[in-house]
């Protein structure tokens, strides 16, 4: 039996420019949600999930770094109500994807070192400082939350030429 899976909305639907709503407590409904954004998030593949993108507007989100390569290897985290409450003045530059944007990618400048407030699986205050990889995918995954995707940050001729690799992504695969 297949897991019950989210479909992904890919851009330019609105519900990805949209700010969602923190929750009220992590309870069973959310705890089901982050089992299945995380199923989703796996079978992608990607390595962080926001609910905008599975047309959910709560603020949870859902990453994991782990190499995946064998199925053995993974470290989910899950993430309700994330605030930043440390960011770097040093940048970081890295080439950023988004399952919302299949088939493109651009370098993404953002603090280099981060550090989140937010609630986790069983409903507890924690903490995240992230560097590297970890740091762009949870800015990334917040930015979502805000209706923010990683081509606003980019020049609009970057991102038409990302919008456009998009467009031919979608063709190719028959997706409307
Ligand atoms: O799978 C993903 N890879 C990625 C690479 C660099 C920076 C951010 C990310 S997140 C992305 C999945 C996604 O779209 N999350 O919202
Ligand atoms: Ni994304």
């Amino acid at each position: 039996m297949s897991k019950d899976l989210y479909n992904i909305i890919l851009t330019p639907d609105p519900v990805l420019k949209t700010t969602a709503a923190p929750v009220d407590k992590v309870d069973d409904t959310i705890r089901k949600q982050m089992d299945r954004m995380l199923a989703t998030m796996y079978e992608a593949p990607g390595i962080g999930l926001a609910a905008n993108q599975v047309g959910i507007l709560n603020r949870v989100l859902v990453m994991d770094l782990a190499d995946r390569e064998g199925g053995e290897k993974c470290e989910p985290i899950f993430m309700a109500n994330p605030q930043l409450i440390y960011e770097s003045e040093e940048p970081s530059v890295m080439l950023e994807g988004c399952l919302s944007l299949p088939g493109a990618n651009a370098d993404v400048e953002r603090p280099a070192i981060v550090r989140v407030k937010y609630l986790d699986y069983n409903g507890n205050e924690a903490e995240l400082e992230a560097t590297g990889l970890l740091s762009h995918c949870v800015q990334h995954e917040m930015d979502h939350l805000d209706g923010t995707l990683f081509i606003d940050y980019l020049s609009s001729l970057k991102r038409n030429m990302v919008l456009k690799k998009v467009d031919k992504y979608k063709k190719q695969n028959n997706i409307l």
